[in-house]
């Protein structure tokens, strides 16, 4: 097998080599010590990239919207990355390929990077991969970083949940609005963007969005709602004016900053559960528990005192 030493492929990818930027996005997506060796050469590294999660449901038109969004970076001269997330199965293929349809037209533009990653591994994998992930292409200098996630659900959240705007994407008629409530995504969008508008039914989503933000508290900073028809590029540039209007609103409230904070919080915790749930499985499954389970099904040890002694805590 070829080894690759993230180093020298990390300062070849600021040379912009987008080919030694793939594979080091590939040393994320595997994770493992060749991961935590890269984390440690792209931490404090950073430039200032600005990164927008774009979520909502299935075929909401979240691709086209996207590959609307780059242009209006690209109109700006500035580089933009993509990262399109198949929470899937890391076989099927199938949403990967359809972004890369929908994205086509960048595909020859250096200045575009679009790079799909899957679930592998144990269940929060992708969270914790993503924001190393993102990591490198800041260490890389993009200003921008957009990812999108397909679906509604938990990991959905928590991965979108690293964007400093996050755009939740909606169609007409009922029922997203409802399932984005559902999944919690109500309390963490910056954004509201109706899709399809072309479609019947966009004036009751933007009521009954409405009728929900009204329901929710807000500090400074209230979520608009825009319609788009991402297809025919209309709207674009109103979604585009709107994260710019939100960025502003961070740095000048210092939500931002706080924000970060929270977020490098928030990884460290994942990344603490995560070995401790390792160990666990770890102590569980060692042959010298045996005895231990033995003593507490006959009734010698209660689960609360075993778990103390397994630990090495003083439950007194
Ligand atoms: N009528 C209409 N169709 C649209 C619009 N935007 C996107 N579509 C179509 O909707 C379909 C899904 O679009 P995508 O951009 O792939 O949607 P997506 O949310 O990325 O889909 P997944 O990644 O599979 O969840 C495609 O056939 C698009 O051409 C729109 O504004 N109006
Ligand atoms: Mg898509």
């Amino acid at each position: 097998m070829v080894t690759y030493d993230p180093e020298q492929l990390l300062a070849q990818a600021k040379e912009s080599n987008r080919v030694a930027l793939a594979k080091l996005l590939s040393i994320v997506e595997r994770g493992g010590p060749q991961a935590r060796e890269l984390v440690k050469l792209t931490w404090g590294q950073g430039g200032e990239t600005y990164l927008v999660g774009i979520t909502g449901a299935p075929g909401a038109g979240k691709s086209t919207l996207t590959d609307r969004l780059i242009s209006q970076v690209r109109s700006r001269t500035l580089e933009v990355a993509v990262i399109a997330i198949d929470p899937t199965s890391p076989f099927s293929g199938g949403a990967i390929l359809g972004d890369r349809v929908r994205m086509q037209e960048h595909a020859t533009d250096s200045g575009v990077f679009i790079r799909s990653m899957a679930t592998r591994g144990h269940l929060g994998g992708l969270a914790l991969a993503v924001p190393d992930a993102v990591r490198v292409l800041s260490a890389v200098r993009f200003p921008y970083v957009f990812i999108e996630t397909v679906g509604v659900g938990q990991v959905e959240v928590e991965v979108v949940g690293a964007a400093d705007t996050i755009v939740v994407v909606m169609t007409p008629g009922w029922g997203d609005a409802v399932q984005a409530n559902k999944a919690g995504l109500m309390e963490v969008a910056d954004l509201f963007v109706i899709n399809k508008s072309d479609r019947a039914g966009a004036r009751e989503t933007r009521r009954d969005l409405e009728l929900m933000l009204e329901m929710s508290t807000f500090e400074g900073w209230v979520p608009p709602i825009l319609e788009t028809i991402a297809t025919e590029g209309k709207g674009i540039q109103e979604v585009f004016e709107a994260i710019e209007s939100h960025r502003e609103y961070l740095e000048s409230s210092g939500l931002g900053q706080k924000r970060r904070e929270k977020r490098v919080l928030d990884e460290l915790t994942r990344i603490v559960r995560a070995e401790v749930n390792r160990r666990v499985d770890q102590l569980i499954s060692d042959p010298s528990f045996e005895a231990k389970k033995a003593e507490m099904m006959s009734g010698g040890i209660d689960p609360y005192s075993l778990a103390s002694d397994l630990l090495e805590i003083d439950s007194a």
